[in-house]
């Protein structure tokens, strides 16, 4: 029979885009079991045309399963992977929890899913949705070229903070809707929001903010360590420069990244743009004078990572600039972490 597949952390903001998901792409599995906290049990899911009632996630919900995805906060995500890893699944988990861990392989399918077949932990984890939005574009050219440097700037739309972030976004642009004042000398943006922040550290509506995640060492945050340390593991790069800065606008959907990459030879756009075009997961939107860019109102709700303002930086003919968006919660999350189950799922068809 087909494998049984959990998805744990069914009601959030990327668990949702995962029933869709699996509704759409190509079937390969048997039961398909969602679970979530016992606030969200009994909550009927449409999934793969059949609806389904949320699971409260417990040891024997787990058992059965061949492959559990994990959709949850790094804390839950901790403890509750190495227990499915017990009850004989394969994890492949979405949270920050074990990336780093030597033992536990970052996957993404296009760069490189050799790496799935080294799990000692048997956990499998998903990067970072900026990081993925970027990497996919980046990979390709550090094949050709020899990546030696890269110098990211993210514009991260709300959602990536989960359904609490998307929802603060739309209560603020309510509360800012039609006061022209705002903004201006004269309209205090932060007392028209109010303390209604949501995880945030500031409003968003008629602003950015350039903080996303919480404090690390020497005043970077966590998610621009989330960017360099995840790129160095994927690319098989642990010298890799690179610096991010990663900033919060106001985009309920849709990761962009701002790229300067420096690489071993020199590069043109041109080349750069064929090497892009024949990437896997790579869409190639670069006509400026037609007013074609990526942009995360068109890459909303689609697979690839669309790339453009593909241009050699002017003072060195070894750089490249471009900008890359893609949708955070697929890309960046479900759809990654389904490309991923569906390799484990060829491995795992019991006869
Ligand atoms: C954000 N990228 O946009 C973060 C959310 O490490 O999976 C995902 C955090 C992570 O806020």
């Amino acid at each position: 029979g087909l494998p049984t597949l959990a998805v744990v952390g069914a009601t959030g903001a990327v668990g949702t885009v995962m029933c869709e998901l699996l509704t759409g792409r190509r079937n390969v599995w048997g039961e398909i079991r969602l679970l979530a906290s016992e606030r969200s049990a009994g909550r009927k899911v449409r999934c793969r045309g059949e609806e389904l009632t949320v699971q409260v996630l417990t040891e024997e919900a787990l058992d059965g399963v061949d492959v559990a995805m994990f959709d949850v906060p790094d804390e839950v995500a901790a403890h509750w992977a190495p227990i499915a890893v017990s009850r004989g699944a394969i994890v492949v988990d979405n949270s920050g929890a074990f990336r780093m861990d030597p033992d536990v392989p970052l996957v993404v399918p296009e760069i490189n899913p050799e790496q799935l077949r080294n799990r000692p932990r048997g956990i499998v984890a998903n990067a970072n949705c900026t990081t993925l939005a970027m990497i996919v574009a980046v990979a390709p050219l550090h094949r050709q070229y020899g990546l030696r440097e890269l110098v990211l700037a993210s514009y991260q739309a709300v959602s990536g903070a989960g359904q609490g972030g998307a929802d603060a976004l739309h209560d603020q642009l309510a509360k800012v809707a039609g006061d022209r004042l705002l903004g201006s000398r004269t309209g205090d943006v932060r007392q028209a929001v109010g303390d209604d922040l949501g995880p945030f550290p500031a409003p968003l509506a008629l602003n950015v903010v350039p903080w996303a995640g919480s404090l690390a060492d020497g005043g970077w945050s966590s998610e621009e360590m989330k960017m360099r340390n995840e790129s160095r593991k994927i690319l098989g790069l642990p010298d890799l420069k690179v610096s991010a800065t990663c900033v919060r606008v106001p985009v309920v959907t849709g990761h962009s990244v701002a790229v300067h990459a420096v690489f071993a030879t020199e590069i043109d756009a041109d080349g750069a743009r064929g090497v892009l075009r024949n990437a896997p997961g790579v869409i190639v939107v670069d006509d400026p004078a037609a007013g074609e860019f990526p942009m995360p109102i068109d890459a909303v709700g689609t697979d690839p990572s669309w790339v453009g303002r593909i241009r050699r930086a002017v003072d060195d003919p070894r750089a490249l600039d471009f900008f890359v968006t893609g949708d955070n919660l697929r890309k960046g999350a479900a759809l990654n972490t389904a490309q991923i189950a569906e390799l484990l799922a060829k491995t795992l068809t019991h006869p």
